[in-house]
């Protein structure tokens, strides 16, 4: 299974890449398409669509494309899509970080639901839809 993760810009800024990675490698998940970039407000708001007109949703706007952002697909091979989201979610913690267990990346790291780090697909429909909002076919290795 491939997915995506993309370290968000809190992630950037502090200097957690190498960590974030690292976590997903020691898992045994490998890189198969990485960028940095930035995201204008349409194409945040493109990847945030389920949230438009929750409370928290221009704050989250103005954060997701406040800096620099690394998307990456991972793949775990021999794992199916379902169980490979479970395990990256695990790798992840809980979207609330007060909620996050320790060991996970925002158990860790993070102590603000709104400054969580990380973003990770959270289903294989999400994935196909997420995946294409930062890359295209060519730039996603076998
Ligand atoms: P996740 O899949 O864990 O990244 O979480 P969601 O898709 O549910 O939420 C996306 C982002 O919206 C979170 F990373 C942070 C933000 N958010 C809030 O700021 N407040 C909330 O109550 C829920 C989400």
């Amino acid at each position: 299974m491939k997915t995506l993760v993309v370290i968000k810009p809190d992630g950037v800024e502090r200097g957690l890449v190498g960590e974030i990675i690292s976590r997903f490698e020691k898992y045994g998940f490998s890189i198969k398409a990485i960028k940095i970039t930035q995201l204008n407000r349409e194409t945040a708001e493109r990847l945030y669509a389920v949230h438009e007109g929750k409370t928290f949703f221009d704050d989250l706007i103005q954060y997701v494309t406040s800096g620099h952002i690394i998307p990456l697909v991972i793949e775990m091979k021999d794992s199916g899509i379902e169980e490979g989201i479970k395990l990256i979610r695990k790798i992840v913690g809980a979207t609330n970080p007060l909620e996050a267990e320790m060991g996970s990346i925002r158990g860790d790291y993070a102590s603000d639901i709104s400054y969580n780090i990380v973003h990770a697909s959270d289903s294989e429909k999400s994935n196909s839809y997420e995946t294409p909002i930062f890359f295209n076919k060519e730039e996603i290795l076998d």
